[in-house]
């Protein structure tokens, strides 16, 4: 971009874009929110040391200790700005039923109407960032271009970790005259002539909306990650899951990894949980059986598409981890804490050590004796509060996981041999269940449940339907995302598509302890997976799928009781007679949408229970 500034409008712009699509919007975008001046983000290390020294400068970063996190920084929002903020979340499509049962709707003209109010002079006083970025891979067929408008320097500064980011990706869009999604963002806290600043603008007027026809993301008011961080799951998820369903692809919540038996068989698995049910420490997990490897692709989003060859290929859109960090520590994620041990992070709403460094719940067994709580206030282990926000987030930089497969690198992906479907649930569903096939998969999918975290606003530990741990990312009807679903193997070769697995760490005895131990023990599970897909190991048929037959799970060396495991993967026969009204109930909401042929899964569920 050129080093000199061009004025325009009375607004200073570092740069004007020759893709003139791209320019106008920007200059229409301007021209509402009336910004004191324009940046365009290139993506350099020198700008990035300008914008975090900027934002230490303003009071919203702390500089961390060089020698414990280099180059990363503490922050803390708004104590009201924590989390993802589903009920002001909406899906503006023209039709008000291909929103579906589960999103928020208003018609576009009117939320056009109500948010360009809103957006009218919101950047006053601030600068305006224009952040060119690609999700997946600059060098795919098909680059999924997306360029963030934004406020909010804590933004750039989490969008260049968590996406490609800069002069490259534009210079690509501008040399393709490339489509791209269009991702406007604000905080919404102008600033008067002369007013000083606080460290988390924000507003209590909050709007994330995804306009799915139009391929178009509006954001205001909030400035934490999935509600600002636009690249992630507004675009990622809401707009990519309606390209998806119509091109035949699916955008999905899934981590990716890729596991090594002893004997170098190479599989890759795709795992769905909600949001704060780890994914994170799952895709990096340290399997506990003698020779298994596990290696990392992603934590949070894959996109599937049919390769050539008929199989399933993922790829992670991110070039981040969001990870939730209360529990993440040298036992439960060992991976994690080496990523983020190598700096160029931002920790949002974590605890301050007097030394410069960050702490958390379950970072360390002892708390220390003295920290700065996320709300700013001393804190020492005797303090009735936690230290940390129960949603604060590490964003790290996914290139500095010693684990990271090297197919990341590949803009094809890798292909899918086996899809876990997983709730937070501390009854009824076993350890591990494996669908007879795709349209049983797609019912446990469609069917999954789990108890709410604190990953969005609103009470916690209460169980919903999560299906594919989508509820709150599905951009259109969710009744004809499952029939796209049945649909994916349908128009193409069941045959060659991943097996479907559903899994439950999270189950208790009547004491409410864990039967499982979770964790690195969690690969055990991985590993009967993949022997069920080698026909190595044998299952056993009940009502809800195949369990794994007695001694077909690996116990070797597990401290857990034989009683204890056996609760862990028992099918209890009442408990799911007891789920059923509740999977009706669900089913109805969708009316004509449901695909039939999940009715007929659930009435044959019904009728084995009944046998
Ligand atoms: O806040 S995010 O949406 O980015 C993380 C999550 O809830 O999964
Ligand atoms: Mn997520």
């Amino acid at each position: 971009m050129a080093a000199d500034t061009t004025t325009y409008d009375s607004v200073t712009t570092s740069y004007r874009s020759t893709h003139a699509e791209l320019q106008a919007w920007v200059d229409e975008v301007a021209a509402l929110t009336k910004p004191d001046s324009i940046t365009w983000i290139e993506g350099t290390p020198d700008e990035w040391t300008r914008l975090t020294d900027d934002l230490v400068e303003a009071g919203t970063f702390v500089r961390l200790d060089e020698t414990k996190k280099p180059n990363s920084f503490w922050c803390a929002s708004d104590p009201t700005d924590v989390a993802r903020v589903e009920d002001r979340t909406f899906i503006c499509s023209v039709d008000e039923a291909d929103a579906g049962p589960t999103n928020n709707w208003m018609a576009p003209s009117e939320m056009k109407k109500l948010m360009i109010e809103l957006y009218d002079g919101s950047m006053r006083g601030r600068t305006m960032y224009v952040i060119p970025f690609v999700m997946g891979h600059l060098d795919s067929a098909h680059p999924m271009f997306g360029v963030e408008i934004t406020d909010s320097a804590y933004v750039v500064a989490s969008m260049s970790v968590m996406a490609r980011v800069g002069r490259e990706v534009l210079d690509k869009i501008e040399a393709t005259d490339a489509s791209f999604v269009p991702a406007l963002h604000s905080v919404g806290a102008p600033l008067e002539p002369g007013q000083a600043d606080v460290p988390w603008p924000c507003s209590d007027t909050k709007y994330i909306v995804q306009f799915p026809e139009e391929r178009m993301i509006w954001s205001f008011g909030s400035g934490y990650g999935g509600n600002a961080l636009l690249g992630k799951k507004c675009y990622s998820l809401r707009i990519a899951s309606v390209m998806g369903r119509d091109e035949g692809w699916l955008a999905e919540h899934m981590l990716i990894l890729k596991l090594t038996s002893p004997e170098g068989d190479v599989k890759y698995v795709a795992a769905a949980f909600p949001s704060a049910c780890g994914k994170t420490n799952l895709a990096m997990v340290e399997p506990t059986i003698e020779g298994w490897k596990v290696e990392t692709l992603g934590d949070d989003i894959a996109w599937m598409r049919v390769g050539a060859d008929g199989r399933l290929y993922a790829v992670n859109p991110e070039f981040g981890l969001f990870g939730v960090a209360p529990g993440t520590g040298w036992d439960t994620n060992a991976n994690a804490m080496r990523t983020i041990a190598q700096g160029n992070s931002v920790f949002t709403n974590v605890a301050l050590t007097d030394d410069g460094d960050i702490w958390w719940e379950g970072m360390t067994e002892d708390a220390p004796a003295h920290l700065t709580d996320w709300k700013g206030r001393d804190w020492t282990p005797a303090s009735d509060e936690l230290s940390s926000h129960p949603n604060s987030r590490f964003c790290t930089p996914i290139r500095q996981c010693p684990i990271l497969a090297p197919e990341y690198d590949d803009p094809n992906g890798v292909p899918i041999d086996a899809i876990l479907f997983g709730g937070r649930r501390k009854t009824t569903i076993p350890l591990v269940t494996e669908a007879r096939d795709w349209t049983h998969g797609t019912f446990m999918g469609a069917t999954l449940s789990s108890e709410t975290t604190a990953a969005a606003t609103g009470a916690v530990g209460v169980v919903r339907r999560d299906p594919m741990a989508m509820l709150p990312f599905i951009g259109y009807d969710a009744g004809d995302y499952f029939s796209h679903w049945i649909s994916m193997a349908k128009n193409n070769d069941e045959s060659k598509f991943p097996k479907v697995f559903y899994v439950n760490w999270f189950r208790r005895d009547e004491d409410g302890g864990f039967l499982w131990p979770g964790f690195g023990e969690n690969s055990r599970v991985l590993k009967y997976v993949v022997e069920r897909i080698e026909g190595k190991v044998d299952a056993v048929e009940t009502p809800i799928g195949l369990v794994p037959a007695p001694g077909a799970l690996d116990t070797d060396g597990l401290d857990v009781t034989d009683e204890q495991l056996e609760k862990a993967l028992a099918v209890d026969v009442d408990e799911w007679k007891a789920e059923i009204p509740q999977i009706n109930e669900w089913f109805e909401k969708f009316g004509d949408k449901l695909p039939a042929v999940l009715w007929t899964e659930l009435d044959g569920l019904k009728a084995r229970l009944e046998a």
